[in-house]
């Protein structure tokens, strides 16, 4: 595959940003290699600088539900670009989204739109302690909240796979604030609750784990972790940035037993477009400047283009509640197709799914929670991928992301896709 112009390209990026890239996960590191600079999306398709077309699976890291440019957002857009991109003022249409998130997400009773995952989980959490008083957090190993300094403590995504899951510049002071339990083992959780008691403001969970790989939380965990909460007067956060409206109309949360306290979002309400929402209690919301006095505030939260994408995206899930059932067909045909790979391969590499996100990993145990992702032979995983590449399919460039499936994807993709996985296992050996 000739990718001359990404090469050129890259190398007059590294000149003026950091790692060629803005964003780590982009750069290849733990795939090796040039990164593709692409140019162009339709629908389930990629078109880098080279003019080479790929099959999409990152789906812009989760955003692309629908892939690229579905007409009832590109349609949205247009028609608010005409009216102007931003005012700094309040504007119905956030209203309008707010309306749809509540609706949608029954646990949400008041919501407050941002810019970025970063920035819906790192308010979340001071909203959490501004209404508790109280200043621990606990989080879990591998799972990744964006980049607020209070989650850069082994974190999964990009600083697992750039081997930084706990970063400098963060201060000791700030991470002695951020306890470390261990994914779906309640028991990591109850000593942590013992021995900081009445100091612990919030958990902040992936329930479904989409950063260290896929991982579902087991129900038995969720269970037990909630009334941890409820006995320990803690704050549950589940952070759905990735998972809202991804696994289903309502989230992860309307696929698990129990609810949050908090929620956050991110990804597919912006269509593809920068927003971050935060949600949840009344009472706790209601700790939010200028209502209370916890402070957090945006220049561009709500910004009409980031709303109209969001509600087109958000209006269009409500009227077709059958997308889910869609996507549940397509990702469990290719997910079979993979599973008939591996047997006939002879090979038995892990695969976690949830609805339209999973994971291949490169282990053959069960993966459960961070120990066993790291156990994945990443080299593998690089060779794979590069393979994979070569056949026009583009995976996320780490083994410690998820594949994304969307409406998008024809059975022409899928079938495209599964052969050249099978081709690729077998080229790696
Ligand atoms: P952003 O600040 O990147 O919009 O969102 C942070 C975030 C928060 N919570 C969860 C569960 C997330 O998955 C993310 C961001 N996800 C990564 C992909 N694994 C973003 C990709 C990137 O860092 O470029």
């Amino acid at each position: 595959m000739n990718n001359s112009k990404s090469i050129k390209l890259f190398e007059e990026a590294r000149n003026y940003i950091p790692g060629g890239v803005n964003s780590p996960v982009r750069a290849f590191k733990s795939v090796g290699g040039t990164p593709i600079f692409m140019e162009r999306g339709e629908g389930s398709k990629m078109y880098c600088s080279d003019g080479n077309e790929f099959i999409d699976y990152i789906g812009s890291w989760g955003p692309h539900l629908f892939g690229f440019n579905p007409p009832f957002i590109k349609n949205a857009l247009l028609e608010a670009i005409e009216k102007g991109t931003s005012f700094g003022t309040p504007t119905e249409m956030e209203t309008e989204m707010a309306k749809l998130v509540t609706e949608l997400v029954p646990s949400i009773e008041k919501v407050r739109m941002v810019n970025s995952g970063t920035e819906a989980t790192m308010s979340a959490v001071r909203v959490a302690r501004g209404y508790s008083g109280r200043e621990k957090i606990i989080k879990f190993e591998g799972c990744y909240h964006g980049h607020a300094d209070y989650f850069l403590i082994k974190a999964g995504s990009g600083a697992l796979t750039l081997g930084v899951p706990t970063s400098p510049g963060v201060t000791t002071a700030t991470a002695s604030d951020t306890l470390l339990a261990d994914y779906n083992n309640i028991d990591s959780v109850k000593e942590l609750a013992k021995a900081n008691k009445g100091e612990i403001a919030a958990v902040i969970i992936e329930p479904i784990a989409g950063n260290m790989g896929v991982i579902r939380s087991s129900d038995d965990f969720i269970i037990e972790l909630r009334k941890i909460c409820d006995k320990e007067g803690i704050i549950l956060i589940f952070d759905e940035v990735m998972t809202g409206f991804r696994v289903s109309a309502g989230g992860a949360q309307a696929l698990l037993p129990v609810e949050p306290d908090m929620t956050t979002l991110g990804k597919i309400i912006g269509g593809g477009l920068p927003v971050g929402a935060f949600g949840g209690k009344k009472e706790i919301m209601d700790c939010l400047a200028p209502a209370g006095t916890v402070y957090q505030a945006g220049t561009l939260s709500g910004n009409p283009l980031a709303m109209a994408a969001g509600i087109a995206t958000l209006k269009h899930i409500k009227e077709n509640p059958g997308v889910y059932d869609t996507l549940e067909e397509k990702s469990a045909y290719l997910a079979a197709g993979f599973a008939d790979n591996l047997r006939k391969l002879g090979l038995n590499y892990t695969m976690n799914r949830v609805g339209s996100m999973m994971c291949m990993f490169f282990a053959d145990t069960e993966v459960n929670n961070f120990n066993d992702a790291i156990g994945s032979d990443t080299e593998l995983y690089g060779k794979y991928f590069h393979e994979m590449l070569q056949r026009g399919v583009y995976l996320a460039p780490a083994q410690f992301e998820a594949l994304f499936v969307s409406m998008a994807h024809s059975k022409e993709d899928l079938d495209k896709t599964i052969d050249a996985h099978y081709e690729s296992l077998r080229a790696i050996g």
